[in-house]
């Protein structure tokens, strides 16, 4: 295009969509070995919890199988997944969080 052109107008708005990036769950996942004590204290450390609400979380995936601990970034929640399996692997225990995507 030489200097005394102008640039056609655009007729349509070019609006850049920008999807919202997914959540992710943390899954704890029940199993018959790590003891309850360990898993709390796992929950503690590794996601900030309070003993009530610790307790809440480790007895709801005792009792259903598995418990949802947080909703966050996806790999803020597969750092934190790794690190608290992590935990329980070093001690000799089962213990095991997954993710997975929100709805
Ligand atoms: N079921 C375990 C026990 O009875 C305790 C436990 C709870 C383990 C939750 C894992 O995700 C878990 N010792």
């Amino acid at each position: 295009m030489s200097d005394n052109e102008v640039a056609p107008k655009r007729k349509t708005r070019v609006k850049p969509k920008l999807e919202r990036p997914r959540l992710y769950k943390v899954i704890l996942v029940n199993d018959d070995y790590t003891p309850r004590d360990f898993v709390v204290m796992v929950l503690k450390a590794i996601f900030r919890m309070s003993e009530e609400a610790g307790y809440r979380v480790m007895m709801t995936a005792h009792k259903l199988g598995t418990s949802v601990v947080v909703v966050c970034a996806r790999d803020i929640a597969e750092t934190k997944a790794k690190e608290a399996t992590d935990l329980g692997k070093e001690a000799g225990f089962p213990l095991m969080f997954t993710t997975e995507p929100e709805e």
